[in-house]
């Protein structure tokens, strides 16, 4: 790795570069380090920190030519216009606007499929779809479980300019109706049931529910033709909207358009996986979530890769199941969570070593920070010492990878999601919104646009602009905590708003509050994230009931159930701990902090709790923490 130590020059003049010197501490501070082997570099898409650079620095400096050589390896049917970008990125100036590659004509499904191959799939899907009237602008919700047919169908939707949102299968019919409300789809399209394990879930029975409809719909698809002409869409035409937790009750619909989602994701996807045709790659997400989307389905298909698709959960029957897939299948790329590393690890490595894995070339990680010690079992264990592990940052709303390393690039740090992907820029500043330069910690923002963010939230663009561009004007703020070393690398700390991140799913506090106080005996409630071990974190309820009503195991277990059965099995606390009272401020704010310190047992750290209303609450609270 010798190369490593000459700064390319130019580098020294982009931002937040300044401090990616990554040859000055090598040299002092090589444990700190995990190199790739000169084997992987040598055959890698991006080599050496020089030749990132000198891409990143282009990236940052010519955005649309780097984009659109970029996007000129697609089909398009009409080039875009002469802006490649036009984006108001602050709302100072007027209201937040993103385009990519605006008047340009393409279909994400054409790239996908007929580009890639010669017989097209998701073509009977699509004529169904047509035949019962769903246009081009239409919303079509997706209930399916892990099957082919969940990605054909989102493919389909794409194909005739069908805006499709999934919702995730282990949603509640509660969920799934209120989706429903918000974005009026013309079909809902399901299954009769599926196996999660050994049980046995009726998803059709769900769907009944939500619409309060029992409509027979039957196997409808076999009798449709096999071809379906394309609808070709304007590159800012939406693709598809996807729910996502915030810190406010109501999910928010993230809204993709079609051309610059395409060409990020393909983009993120060949380069932070090092992506060769002959590659097989696996991502055990499901397609309900983000990642399902952008690196299930459309970033690799869009490679033209080869996908393991699977539907059962990954350490069923066996701890082992997931390596037995990657030896039966030759999986090269391995793509899934912290959470399965953590409960893989507690497992023991006999489950892993029984099996060979020598198919396995690169490791991914997303969802939450990885711990160094997962990320080190990761490492060690499952790639034998010999896969570099993509630790990618990124999110519903930025569509594809921002903060991850590229394999083969340069050397990572176990726990670190690295340094920024081609085009992005990242910046930490502190509560007043200023920008903080190097090494330092604050709230994670990004200053210009990348081809793949959201555009808006659907039926709400005010909503937009209030929680992602008015906290840091003139910036995107992404809701996490972040530092960067002195190295230039970024680490994320997680969520610093009322987000829980459960086993990589984001669960809002307020969503959780909302089901528990729709409990009849529930006064008031209020929910924190406490670390666990395997999830991350695990919901944690403090739970005020109406006067008079007596604590009792059963309401314990009934509170529970209610959380299931309004958002998802998912979303259940972990803990219901019963409080006369809660901690709140004068002007009635609940004080989180206080009740997080509790439910860590973290006794000693309470901190200043004269501001209370009620100061005793807090005792109160302390007395029943085990009861
Ligand atoms: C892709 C996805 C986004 C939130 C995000 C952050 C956390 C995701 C991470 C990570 C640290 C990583 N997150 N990847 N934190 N390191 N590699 O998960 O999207 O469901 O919208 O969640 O997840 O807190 O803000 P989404």
């Amino acid at each position: 790795m010798e190369s490593m130590k000459i700064l390319p020059s130019g580098a020294g003049c982009i931002p937040h570069l300044n401090a990616v010197i990554l040859g000055e501490s090598l040299a002092t501070e090589e444990n700190d380090f995990v190199l790739p082997s000169e084997e992987f570099a040598s055959q890698a898409n991006v080599q050496s920190p020089e030749q990132y650079l000198k891409m990143y620095k282009r990236s940052i400096e010519d955005p649309a030519g780097f984009w659109s050589d970029i996007a000129s390896e697609f089909y398009w049917k009409q080039k875009w216009g002469d802006q490649v970008c036009n984006e108001n990125f602050d709302v100072r100036k007027g209201n937040i606007n993103i385009e990519w590659f605006k008047g340009g004509i393409t279909n994400i499904c054409y790239n996908c499929l007929d580009r890639n191959v010669e017989a097209g799939l998701g073509d009977k899907v699509a004529n169904y779809l047509k035949d019962i009237g769903v246009k081009k602008g239409d919303a079509v919700i997706i209930y399916l479980p892990m099957l082919m047919e969940l990605p054909i169908t989102m493919l389909a939707c794409a194909r005739i300019g069908a805006v499709h949102s999934v919702v995730f299968a282990g949603f509640s019919s509660e969920s799934l109706s209120q989706r429903i409300i918000d974005c009026k789809p013309k079909v809902v399209i399901t299954c009769n049931a599926v196996k999660r394990g050994s049980k046995v879930i009726y998803l059709k029975d769900i769907v009944d529910t939500a619409i309060n409809d029992s409509t027979q719909n039957g196997d409808v698809i076999p009798q449709y033709p096999t071809t379906c002409p394309v609808e070709w869409l304007d590159a800012e035409d939406p693709l598809f909207l996807l729910y996502t937790s915030g810190s406010t009750g109501k999910p928010k619909g993230v809204v993709h358009t079609t051309g610059g989602y395409m060409v990020y994701t393909a983009t993120t996807f060949k380069y932070a996986f090092d992506y060769k045709p002959s590659d097989i790659y696996w991502c055990t997400a499901d397609c309900g979530w983000i990642t399902g989307h952008s690196y299930v389905t459309y970033g690799p298909i869009l490679n033209g890769a080869t996908v393991v698709l699977y539907e059962g959960a990954p350490n069923y029957p066996d701890a082992g199941r997931s390596w037995n897939i990657v030896d039966k299948y030759k999986v090269s790329i391995f793509y899934t969570a912290p959470t399965l590393v953590r409960s893989l690890m507690r497992d023991g490595d006999e489950h892993v070593t029984r099996y060979s894995r020598k198919s396995l070339r690169v490791l991914g990680s997303v969802g939450e920070p990885i711990n160094p010690s997962a990320w080190r079992w990761f490492y060690n264990v499952i790639g034998d010492s010999r896969c570099p592990i993509s630790d990618t940052w990124w999110q519903t709303e930025t569509g594809g990878f921002m903060i991850t390393p590229l394999p083969g690039a340069w050397p990572q740090k176990p726990g670190s999601a690295t340094c920024p992907f081609f085009g992005v820029q990242p910046v930490i500043v502190d509560e007043n919104g200023i920008e903080i330069e190097g090494e330092c910690s604050g709230y994670l923002c990004v200053k210009s646009s990348w081809p793949g963010a959201f555009r808006t939230l659907y039926g709400d663009h005010e909503r937009y602009e209030t929680t992602y561009f008015k906290p840091f004007a003139g910036y995107y703020f992404s809701g996490d905590g972040c530092s960067r070393d002195k190295d230039g690398y970024y680490w994320l700390t997680g969520r610093v708003d009322d987000v829980i991140n459960v086993s990589g799913h984001r669960i809002g506090t307020a969503e959780v509050e909302s089901a528990l106080v729709s409990h009849p005996k529930c006064a008031e409630a209020a929910v924190v994230g406490v670390e666990h071990e395997v999830k991350g974190q695990s919901i944690y309820a403090f739970v005020t009931l109406v006067g008079g009503v007596p604590y009792s195991e059963e309401l314990r277990k009934d509170l529970v159930l209610t959380v299931r059965k309004q958002i998802g099995a998912f979303a259940a606390p972990d803990k219901i701990h019963w409080a006369p009272g809660l901690p709140k401020t004068r002007s009635g704010k609940i004080m989180r902090r206080i009740l997080r310190k509790i439910a860590s047992r973290q006794l000693d750290e309470l901190g200043d709790t004269s501001t209370l209303a009620e100061p005793n609450v807090v005792n109160q609270l302390i007395e029943l923490a085990d009861s």
